[in-house]
């Protein structure tokens, strides 16, 4: 069990899925501890130097406190060692404090040259244990560690990691073999058998190469903590059973927005923690080159094609971030607005009841004694952000009323960057139709929310919306695509969807003839387009001009309301089909081939469920919709949640430019509710060829920094995640509503 073998001078990256911290001594040896007379130096691992010897091995400690061990989990433990004179070293995982019951012993020989040591053992013991390097009694050598790990080994048991809801399906995928059903039981945390069962055999799974069995428990509904599945000797991750999940996890999933918002300081309290504040970024102060005053592109493209810039300067501070990067983009802006005004929108057809959970004071953001609701506070942040990027009509130029297809730095920034460190030039990159068509669709909706709250903003909104609109018909060809630096491209070449989508959210608001045309010729009207598996993405948004048609009242005639509705069900019904056929419980089929973002994929799809849901007053839209963040929450192939914050392995390297902890722990960590892109067959990043080549679909994944094509995160991830945690809130809460047809 003792396996040895010589490192050469750089060891491995820290396994994401560590029980211990900070296992290579970056920045200093917190969170471990030491005991005893020795001096430390953290240049190249934690050297010990030991000033006195003692007489007890653990009088001299180098320790770490509350790692989370399981009974019956198997784990490997892996650390490299030297030492200047050859010393037994006694390794202990142990109880933490009387009568330090032993869970784990092993006393390896050490030598001068870096070693390192791998142990595999099953734990007895569920105890929040100590890893302890006790050095006592061994003279006073120098000994040095690194690279310290400890890791669950492979279980191939998965299952929602954070907790199942009490009274819905409770479902675990087990990668195994056998052709026969298998014996499987449920425990406590007390370790007893509390349910038993056999799986069902699912058989092969094209999606992750492998095969599958089901293992259903739903009909266990004791909530608790501490739950774990067992099948032979392999052993899941700990779950809980409880109401409380979704209740979290919508405002921790809304913090994402305040966290990425550009032009203010991020402060406490709303920061959550310390570590997540930061100064303003792009207010115009050095070294940033934005946003306030902000000129057009001049130069030449990636295809050698020159601009000539402009010559005026848009303010178009505040907005959200895009994602790891700070590029503000209009088109991705659109989708993320749409989605949080969406929720809104529900909750308002549901009643005061639901409004109140996004009222003022609901939520940690600075504006949360304003009278406003804060959810409407945190969209206008970005809404501004929009009408800022749309050509004043004073401008002495052309194309007034069109919108800037995004403003971002004219050459990628390294990583690690916060914000207001950024130096690069900012610039205005040529209006498109696709973002004019996005503010038009968005102002729309915004001017009939903001309506009774603020007259003014619901004024400039309407306005913006109409310019907006008349400007894309002015200039309908004005086409975005990828060819300058420094930025996400956007590009969209078909836009029959953008303009069904403005043209609905205009008529929902004003009622007004051109728009109810429009929609009626659109190829789109009164359907959702589910071809590809996927009912939206920031590139194809028809779906949202018929969700509003469907959900917010209007002037269309009750039976075409009634068709919208139909075409909703019928794409949620085709999506718990894809679901029921999937080993994980996905309610999203893309054939071969998963998608850049493609939990976002899954978390739409889970939109049009929920609406269906509130349509039909069928409750079991809801309980797909459960299923479905339990494959996000750790019910998947690589057995780890793609939630920060929220299961026992969950994201925690994302490509980010502030949240760069894994490349520099003077950078902060990440905070919870954030949800990465996940697999993506194309892995088009070098980080993830390099790890991933080969890899089946939904394994085409790595929690690592620099995989921009599978572990970024943005706001158009997590402003789904938001919706359909909020969504899954009111029915963990008891409270299922039917949406009747409301006509104005
Ligand atoms: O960081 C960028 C990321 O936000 C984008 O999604 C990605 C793809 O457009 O490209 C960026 O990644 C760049 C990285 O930060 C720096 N090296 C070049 C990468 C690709 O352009
Ligand atoms: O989400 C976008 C995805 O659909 C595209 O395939 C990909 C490449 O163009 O770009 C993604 O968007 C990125 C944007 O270009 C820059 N900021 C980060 C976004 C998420 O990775």
């Amino acid at each position: 069990m003792d396996d040895v073998q010589v490192l050469g001078e750089t060891g491995p990256a820290e396994p994401s899925s560590n029980l211990v911290q900070n296992g290579n001594f970056v920045g200093g040896i917190e969170p471990w501890w030491t005991s005893g007379d020795l001096s430390i130096d953290t240049a190249d691992g934690a050297c010990l130097t030991i000033n006195a010897a003692g007489s007890n091995p653990w009088d001299v400690q180098l320790g770490q406190h509350n790692i989370a061990l399981q009974a019956g989990a198997s784990y490997q433990l892996k650390f490299a060692a030297k030492s200047t004179t050859p010393v037994t070293l006694p390794v202990r995982l142990q109880q933490n404090g009387e009568p330090y019951t032993g869970y784990f012993a092993a006393d390896p020989r050490l030598n001068a040259a870096w070693t390192e040591f791998v142990f595999n053992f099953t734990s007895a013991y569920s105890d929040a244990a100590s890893l302890s390097f006790q050095i006592g009694g061994l003279g006073t050598p120098t000994i040095c560690f690194n690279h310290v790990s400890l890791e669950m080994l492979e279980t191939g048991i998965r299952v929602n990691q954070a907790s199942y809801l009490p009274t819905m399906s409770k479902v675990a995928s087990l990668a195994h073999p056998a052709n026969e059903p298998l014996s499987w039981e449920l425990h406590n945390a007390a370790d007893s058998v509390v349910l038993s069962g056999q799986t069902t055999v699912y058989g092969e799974e094209a999606a992750s190469a492998e095969h599958v069995h089901l293992i259903d428990f739903s009909s266990f509904q004791t909530v608790g903590e501490g739950y774990y599945l067992k099948v032979g000797s392999e052993q899941s991750y700990p779950f809980a059973i409880e109401d409380g999940l979704y209740s979290r996890l919508k405002y921790d999933a809304l913090a994402y927005f305040y966290h990425n918002r550009s032009g203010i300081a991020i402060t406490m309290p709303y920061a959550g923690d310390e570590q997540w504040t930061r100064p303003a970024g792009h207010i115009g102060v050095a070294p940033n080159q934005g946003d306030t005053a902000v000129t057009c592109f001049s130069g030449t493209d990636n295809q050698g094609q020159t601009w000539p810039g402009c010559d005026y300067e848009l303010d178009v501070s505040k907005g959200w971030y895009d994602a790891g990067d700070h590029g503000k983009y209009v088109v991705n802006s659109g989708i993320s607005v749409w989605t949080l005004l969406n929720q809104y929108e529900r909750a308002q057809q549901r009643g005061a009841e639901s409004l109140a959970q996004f009222a003022d004071g609901s939520m940690n953001i600075p504006e949360n004694a304003n009278g406003v609701p804060d959810l409407l506070d945190e969209v206008r942040w970005n809404m501004e952000f929009m009408l800022g990027m749309q050509i004043p009509p004073t401008a002495p130029v052309s194309k007034t009323g069109m919108v800037h297809h995004k403003v971002h730095d004219a050459q990628w920034t390294g990583l690690p960057m916060a914000p207001h460190d950024d130096p690069q030039m900012r610039y205005l990159y040529p209006p498109s139709t696709a973002a004019t068509l996005n503010l038009a669709a968005t102002a729309a909706q915004c001017s009939r929310i903001w309506r009774g709250i603020d007259e003014a903003f619901a004024d400039r909104c309407l306005v913006a919306a109409e310019r907006a609109w008349q400007a894309a018909l002015a200039y309908p060809n004005e086409i975005a695509r990828d060819i300058f630096a420094g930025g996400g491209g956007y590009g969209d070449t078909s836009l029959n969807d953008e303009w069904y989508w403005a043209a609905a959210e205009l008529y929902i608001t004003t009622g007004s003839a051109t728009y109810r045309e429009a929609i009626e010729e659109s190829p789109y009207y009164l359907k959702l387009d589910v071809s590809g598996g996927s009912a939206m993405y920031w590139g194809g948004v028809a779906s949202l001009g018929s969700l509003s048609l469907a959900l917010v009242p209007n002037n269309l005639s009750s039976a075409d309301r009634q068709t919208v509705r139909a075409a909703v069900i019928a794409a949620a019904d085709q999506f718990i089909a894809a679901q029921q056929a999937s080993g994980y419980g996905i309610p999203f089929d893309p054939g071969a081939e998963y998608p850049w973002g493609s939990n976002s994929s899954i978390l739409n799809n889970m939109i049009v469920m929920g609406l269906a849901g509130d349509f039909t007053g069928d409750a079991s839209y809801a309980d797909a919709i459960s299923q479905g963040m339990d494959y996000l929450l750790g019910r998947n192939p690589l057995n780890r949640s793609y939630i920060s914050g929220y299961g026992s392995v969950s994201l925690t390297n994302p490509h980010h430019r502030f949240w760069a902890k894994q490349i520099n722990p003077e950078y902060p960590g990440t905070p919870p509710g954030v949800v990465a892109g996940g697999p993506n067959s194309s892995i088009q990043d070098p980080y993830a060829q390099a790890e991933l080549t080969g890899c089946a679909a939904l394994k085409c994944y790595v929690d690592h920094i620099d995989s921009w094509s599978t572990n970024e995160v943005t706001i158009n991830w997590n402003s789904p995640l938001a919706w359909v945690a909020a969504y899954l809130d009111d029915y963990a809460t008891g409270s299922v509503q039917y949406l009747p047809l409301v006509t104005k």
